[in-house]
């Protein structure tokens, strides 16, 4: 497969400490797959679902204490605390790899190593990189083979010479033992190891471990960013497109909004939205001075709970062939799959996630969920019926607008629109949002997330700002514009007050606009608000009140926001001592100023 020799070296090195019985390159071709899918199939690792209704696609279950990230389990294990900041887990690296050689000491014995070369974005692009992950898991190289671009035209790209930069990445699933779970990234070593599990962002180490923790902490060194956003094309009647990239955090929408459908009024005047990606992108300044992103991935690992053809139609068609399911529930009368919200029928005769047979609408009538709440679909991109032209650009797409957004019951309103980037940063720094079942712990609690990024910096929090605000500078009046949004706000009965989904365009249109400045809009203490005739309620079972409503911000509910003593802002950025770059407290002192008026 390779002649480089740093590449055998490491190889050589990993498999005498984790000593598989056998080593397999993973060549891309898709004979190989199809071998691991029967064998996987064979050991009960995966079922092989309905071929007629469901080409192609496969059924995985989790161990039931591994069924989500473990931000708790997480490192980043830098030369000194400082680098990783406050809130990172830290560990010095000689400790954490004394610690992790003994857990990886034989963790392969009996079973098959496989060496999966990958590229997160397209093979050759200037912006891609790549990564070289060691597994002991068939589910891992087979959802790695559709989350990203793998094989023999990668280990090409990377070449012989010994000095060429790749991501080394170890993954053992050893016996999926909580206690001993670590999910660690040494950025200065390229390097990410991954132990005792089999999930997700625990394990395909090429999305959240690479793709965001090392590639911001590369970014920040090489003058780029990543971040966990969405990017999505909006076609207007005219034939232009123009793209926007949005930060929420885990199970906020990001999948949702990426393949977002207009509403009927909206589609018969010609609009239309294209997906380039659902969850990351990495942003360069282009040729032209411009912010442009590419989406790394090739595939989506998205949330199944409440994908439905009404709330994500796109999501949904792209799940229907080549597509793995883990923690979904089955149903047994046609082998097909099922999770909550996908339909009013749950399966009377079904297999809930955790492998009991069921009935199904009287297990839920007791309680019961038959799909975990972050039971996953990993579909490939090109199955999406709205994927962008521009999905494989090697040079990716130019951002018009940033748009930051969290799940919050009250206080942000449905969208405001930021000063400048400065202020933008700002915006991003202070977001918060509910917990949600993505991560292992508590659902539903207020937690600051800045930039959707808390569990995703691979550096200390503080300098990531700073960043932010270098390459602002950098891109002066070509930079995008930065709003915030929340689809979540909810009135005293617990009932979302936004329909969300589809209608979001009428958002993205007002962001759009005043990219374009073609509407104006209200200063407010926390930046500008759409005037209520902007947003376009046509159709919806809406008032201008209740419009209103949305759009309104209350100070004194605000001040709390800054103010509280377990959750305000003040006493998050007071964490980050010396290291908060000076324009953030600039730009706390201005947001209290105003709320003071
Ligand atoms: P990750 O893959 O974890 O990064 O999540 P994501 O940000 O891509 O979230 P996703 O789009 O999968 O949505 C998560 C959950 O939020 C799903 O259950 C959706 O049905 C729900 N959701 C998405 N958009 C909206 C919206 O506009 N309004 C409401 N009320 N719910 C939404
Ligand atoms: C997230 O939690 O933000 C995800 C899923 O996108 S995972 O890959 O598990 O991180
Ligand atoms: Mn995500």
């Amino acid at each position: 497969m390779t002649k480089n020799k740093t590449v055998l070296a490491w190889i050589d090195e990993m498999a005498a400490m984790c000593k598989p019985a056998k080593i397999t390159w993973i060549t891309g071709e898709e004979s190989q797959l199809e071998a691991l899918r029967a064998e996987a199939v064979a050991t009960g690792e995966m079922i092989k679902l309905n071929e007629e209704k469901l080409p192609g696609c496969y059924y995985h279950r989790t161990a039931e204490n591994d069924v989500a990230r473990v931000e708790d389990r997480t490192f980043i294990c830098t030369p000194t605390e400082v680098e990783a900041g406050p809130i990172n887990n830290w560990m010095a690296p000689d400790e954490m790899y004394a610690k992790l050689k003994a857990l990886y000491n034989g963790s392969m014995e009996g079973r098959e190593m496989y060496v999966i070369p990958y590229s997160m974005g397209p093979v050759g692009s200037p912006f891609s990189k790549i990564g070289i992950e060691l597994t002991d898991s068939i589910y891992v190289v087979l959802n790695m083979a559709i989350m990203t671009r793998i094989g023999d035209a990668v280990m090409k790209q990377l070449g012989d010479n010994p000095d060429a930069e790749f991501v080394k990445c170890l993954h053992a699933k050893k016996d999926v033992n909580p206690d001993e779970r670590y999910i660690v990234q040494f950025p200065q070593d390229n390097t990410i190891w991954s132990i005792n599990s089999a999930y997700g962002g625990n394990v395909l180490l090429g999305k959240k471990c690479f793709a965001l923790r090392i590639a911001s902490y590369l970014g920040r060194n090489q003058g780029w960013m990543a971040e966990h956003m969405l990017i999505l094309g909006l076609e207007n009647p005219q034939g232009e497109v123009k793209y926007i990239c949005a930060a929420f955090p885990s199970a906020c929408g990001k999948t949702n909004l990426a393949m977002l459908i207009p509403p009927e009024y909206l589609k018969k005047k010609g609009y239309k939205v294209w997906t380039v990606g659902d969850d990351i992108s990495w942003l360069n300044i282009g040729p032209d001075g411009r912010l442009y992103a590419i989406n790394p991935e090739a595939g989506f690992f998205g949330v199944a709970p409440g994908t439905s053809t009404k709330t994500n139609f796109n999501a949904l068609e792209s799940t229907k062939k080549g597509t793995i399911f883990t923690n979904v529930a089955i149903n047994n009368a046609d082998n097909t799959v099922w999770w909550e919200g996908l339909d009013k029928n749950p399966p009377v005769d079904a297999t809930e996630w955790t492998g009991k047979k069921v009935n199904g609408p009287e297990y839920i009538a007791q309680g019961g969920k038959l799909a975990h709440p972050n039971s996953r679909f990993t579909a490939p991109a090109k199955n999406c019926p709205c994927i962008s032209d521009k999905f494989e650009d090697p040079q990716g797409v130019p951002v018009s607008a940033i748009v930051f957004g969290g799940r919050r019951a009250k206080c942000a309103p449905l969208v405001y629109q930021s000063r400048d980037w400065q202020h933008g940063t700002f915006v991003g720094a202070i977001m918060a949002s509910e917990t949600t079942a993505a991560a292992a712990g508590a659902v539903g609690v207020v937690r600051r997330d800045p930039m959707a990024m808390k569990p995703f910096v691979g550096y200390n929090m503080a300098q990531y700002w700073g960043h932010w605000l270098e390459m602002g500078k950098k891109l002066g009046d070509k930079a995008p514009k930065i709003f915030h949004v929340n689809w979540f706000r909810k009135d005293d009965d617990g009932n979302f007050l936004w329909p969300g989904f589809g209608d979001n365009m009428r958002v993205l249109l007002w962001i759009l606009d005043r990219c374009d400045g073609k509407v104006d809009a209200d200063e407010v203490a926390i930046g500008y608000v759409p005037k209520v005739d902007d947003i376009d309620i046509t159709g919806l079972d809406m008032t201008k009140e209740q419009l209103k409503d949305l759009l309104t911000i209350d100070n004194a509910e605000w001040m709390k926001d800054v103010d509280d003593p377990d959750t305000g802002i003040k006493q998050y950025f007071a964490q980050f001592g010396d290291q908060l770059p000076k324009e953030m407290a600039e730009e706390l002192d201005k947001l209290i100023a105003n709320l003071s008026k």
